[in-house]
Formats: structure tokens, sequence, C-alpha cells
């Protein structure tokens, strides 16, 4: 099904990030997961408050981006960055490397 909504690299997403595209910490985000080669779906919620309405749900929060890996909740930005700065970012991604 295509879902103009939604983006996704590689052939089976670990992670997922819900997004506005205005965002600055999105980009942030998207950047990162870049660099970390990983294969991640991107769901745009900036005029979609449906999809957005499930990111409050599935993360009880309002903010984004809100980051998943393995379904489980990682956060926002901050989170993700401070997984990495931390070392323990890799060990979430399980080790992946997905060509995206
Ligand atoms: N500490 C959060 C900050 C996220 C944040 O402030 N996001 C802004 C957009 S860049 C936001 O969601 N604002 C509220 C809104 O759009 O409803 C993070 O690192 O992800």
């Amino acid at each position: 099904m295509t879902d103009i909504n939604t983006t996704t690299t590689g052939a089976r997403p670990l992670v997922e990030i819900y997004l506005k595209t205005w965002c600055p910490y999105c980009h942030a985000a998207l950047a990162l997961l870049k660099r970390k080669g990983v294969a991640y779906r991107a769901i745009d919620v900036t005029n979609d408050r449906a999809r957005e309405q499930q990111m409050i749900e599935r993360s009880g929060r309002h903010t984004v981006p809100e980051i998943f890996v393995g379904g489980e909740l990682i956060g926002g930005f901050d989170d993700l960055a401070r997984h990495d700065r931390e070392g323990t970012l890799d060990g979430l991604l399980g080790g992946r490397r997905d060509a995206a």
C-alpha cells in the first residue's frame, strides 16, 4: 500500500520516528539515525491529526519527534542523543546496519 505520509528505508524497519517537517529536533534525530545507518520508518504527523493522536497514545507525549525502537519508546531527540553520547544507542539498535 502506498502511503504518502510515511517513508521507510531498508527492508525491516526497527526504528519508527514520528516527526513534523518544520521541527529542527526531528531533523537532528533523522540525521543521527542516518549516521547510524539503520532502517527507519518516518511517520509525518505535520498535518495528520489521526497519526499525531496515535503518537500521543503510544508515547504519552505531545512533542515531536517521538522515537520507538523495536516498538519500545526511546523518547525524543534529547533521549536519542543521550543514548548516543553514553554509548548505549548501538546496543538498543541491536548492532543493525541496513543499507538505506
Ligand atoms: N526535548 C524534546 C523537544 C522536542 C520539541 O520541543 N519539539 C517541538 C517541535 S521542534 C514540539 O513538538 N513542539 C510542540 C508541538 O509541536 O506541538 C526533544 O529533544 O525531542
